[in-house]
């Protein structure tokens, strides 16, 4: 449906006209810079393009108490009068347009003109207050925007994420008693002696009134914070509270000042982080994510991160990240405060059982971290696993290696032409040589039938165009009785033709392949299993849970910190025999775990699922949102309890699952 970027050069007009180190950061060459690099990568070229309109005196009356026209001689006086805010003669022309370009993208979405959209705006906004610029910020841009969707567009739910380094205490106040909008923000802390140095930004600030809950703030502590921080604060804090409040519309408050290389923010998240952030917001609201730059201080790690942003909103899938996915103990004591401030607000937050975070002397220093990924430890005596090999070399190297000219394929048996798919989305053909696919199934009883042949073949074709660079993703269908031979030659086949960590998903009764080597190659989870059960830190098993919130918290605590830990460079999702999946479900566990290797994940379906099941999986595995899962139940006492154990066999191992402190069961 489209992404909107709404930009109007007239918003490079304000700056600083005296001398002022604090403000000399703010800069016309932000958005030069970010929109230059747009162009260069041919991203501006694929949005619907929006010139950005003024936001009027009423609407700017949403949020602010007065507004007004100055003299040019008054601009530094009134400066003076705020903190780290300048005044230029066209600011107030500028921050017009800056909120105003925030409305329209809000209304392009909202009528469904597109799906979702970036502002690059300036000044930003989210420090501003109702009666009180600060902070380089003006209007509010993000907070005008979201009063705007409650009173022009009815909306009820709005989730703000603010991943600016800096807290936007503007917005907080804004909303801090409002229940439709909850606001999320992560910032430089330390404990209170960073800008704009106030108590009300720390963890224990959780709104009030009838807002009690609805504004979550999470203080970073230390400087430094890493791709694995900022993944395991969307795992384990936002995006539990986000599908539990089930929002309408997703806002970004954009700040790429969090961003390795950045004065401010002295983070060291790579601009690839951004891609997963966002991705990780495009299945909530049904897609619908309004993005509105705020802060950014480094022109080369804005402008990269401002593609990766753009690029992720057009669907294009996330390039892996990089660094040891291993989170810093000070972002886990962060991360566990947050949690028990917000605990007696959110049900996905409880019987979780939270304790506080044993201190340990913790540095970001790389010699500080624990070590990455080291297999072995107790629960893997049985089958102790090779350490786990080095990236694969198409991974190293993204750039070399040209984008996919086929993005997603489908390959069912027989084509299906009730298929709902979008247009470039193809139905394959072609097939492996029969010789070939003979040979491959050779061992397995259950792939003798013709029917079983034939479904391998495209199975391998389609294999094959994704380890070659040509396809990204794809769908591939199985008659039922052969799935799990199909999918343990399509493992073999994956890992013998390039794949060097290749993660199985496999969903309802489906046993790991008894020949399949315990080298640390395959990470193998099953949803569906009997029992929770870690064979080895490569073997997982778990019950499939049995009600939406414990889906979610399975995804969230369980899946894709595993995933993301093992960084995979193939992902296969089988839906197998009784896999008691919802379309819904699946959808959203296939567009998840698009987040890892490149978004190269191939989905095995059985035969006689649904058209619907097909179109739709095939859709999300495009880049389309999944169907919101509306609001979700309780986890049952049972799926915790699994999840729980699972937590305490694997936590040694697998870094991305802490949660703060936990105390492993015995
Ligand atoms: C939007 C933004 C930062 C202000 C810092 C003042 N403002 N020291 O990033
Ligand atoms: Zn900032």
């Amino acid at each position: 449906m489209g992404t909107a970027l709404v930009y109007h050069e007239d918003m490079t007009a304000t700056r600083l006209l005296w001398d002022d180190p604090e403000c000399e950061i703010e800069r016309p060459e932000r958005l030069t810079a970010a929109l230059d690099r747009l162009r260069q990568r041919g991203l501006e070229q694929r949005c619907l393009r929006l010139s950005a309109r003024e936001a009027s005196k009423e609407e700017l009356g949403l949020v602010h108490r007065k507004t007004q026209v100055l003299g040019e001689e008054e601009l530094q006086a009134l400066s003076r009068q705020f903190d780290a805010i300048y005044f230029h003669p066209s600011t107030f022309h500028c921050a017009r347009l800056a909120a105003g370009a925030g409305l329209q993208l809000v209304d392009a979405v909202l009528t469904g003109t597109v799906q979702n959209g970036l502002a690059l705006v300036r000044p930003p906004g989210h420090h501003s207050q109702r009666a009180a610029a600060n902070g380089f910020c003006v209007f509010n841009n993000v907070a005008i925007a979201a009063a705007h969707a409650k009173q022009k567009h009815g909306l009820h739910r709005i989730l703000i994420v603010d991943w600016d380094v800096h807290h936007g205490q503007g917005i907080q106040y804004l909303f801090e008693d409002d229940p439709s909008v909850l606001y999320f923000s992560w910032h430089r802390y330390e404990h209170g002696r960073f800008w704009p140095f106030l108590r009300e930004s720390d963890a224990d600030a959780v709104g009030r009134g009838q807002g009690l809950g609805f504004t979550v703030n999470l203080p970073w502590n230390q400087v430094g914070m890493g791709n694995a921080d900022y993944m395991a604060a969307f795992l384990h804090l936002l995006l539990p509270l986000a599908f539990e409040f089930d929002p309408e519309l997703v806002l970004v408050s954009a700040g790429f000042d969090s961003v390795i290389g950045d004065p401010e923010g002295q983070m060291q998240a790579t601009p690839e982080c951004f891609a997963h952030l966002t991705q990780l917001l495009q299945v909530l609201a049904g897609g619908r994510v309004c993005a509105m730059l705020e802060g950014g201080y480094h022109l080369e790690s804005l402008a990269e991160s401002v593609c990766m942003t753009v690029q992720t909103l057009l669907g294009d899938p996330a390039p892996p990240l990089s660094g040891p996915m291993v989170p810093c103990q000070s972002a886990l004591e962060s991360i566990q405060s947050a949690r028990a401030a917000q605990a007696p607000y959110w049900k996905s937050l409880q019987l979780q059982d939270a304790t506080p975070v044993p201190t340990s002397p913790s540095t970001h220093s790389p010699e500080g971290r624990p070590p990455p990924l080291l297999p072995g430890g107790p629960m893997c005596k049985a089958a102790a696993p090779a350490p786990a090999p080095a990236p694969s070399s198409f991974l190293d190297q993204p750039c070399l290696c040209p984008a996919p000219s086929v993005r997603t394929t489908v390959a069912l048996t027989a084509p299906d032409t009730t298929l709902v798919l979008p247009p470039d989305v193809i139905q394959q053909e072609g097939s492996a040589l029969r010789e070939e696919t003979e040979a491959w199934a050779r061992p397995h009883k259950s792939l003798a039938r013709e029917e079983a042949l034939t479904a391998l073949g495209k199975l391998l074709y389609l294999l094959d165009g994704m380890l070659d660079g040509q396809v990204n993703s794809g769908i591939a269908a199985t008659p039922a009785s052969a799935a799990a031979a199909t999918l343990d030659v399509a493992i073999q086949r994956g890992l013998s033709h390039g794949a060097q960590r290749l993660l199985c998903v496999a969903l309802g009764q489906l046993d790991r392949p008894p020949d399949l080597a315990h080298d640390g190659r395959t990470l193998w989870l099953n949803i569906g299993g009997k029992e929770a059960a870690a064979l080895s830190m490569f073997h997982v098993s778990t019950p499939l849970p049995v009600m939406t919130g414990g889906f979610l918290s399975c995804i969230l605590g369980l899946v894709l910190p595993l995933a993301y830990g093992f960084q995979p460079d193939l992902v296969l999702v089988a839906l197998g025999p009784g896999h008691g999946l919802q379309g819904p479900h699946a959808a959203l566990l296939s567009a998840m775990l698009r987040g890892l290797a490149g978004g190269r994940v191939l989905a095995l379906l059985e035969e006689d699922s649904t058209p619907q099941l097909a179109g739709i999986l095939a859709r999300v595995l495009h880049g389309e949102a999944p169907p919101s899962l509306g609001p979700s139940s309780m986890a049952s006492p049972e799926d915790v309890q699994a999840l729980m154990y699972l937590r305490g066999q694997l936590e040694p191992q697998w870094k991305m699952l802490q949660v703060g402190a936990f105390t492993p069961q015995k």
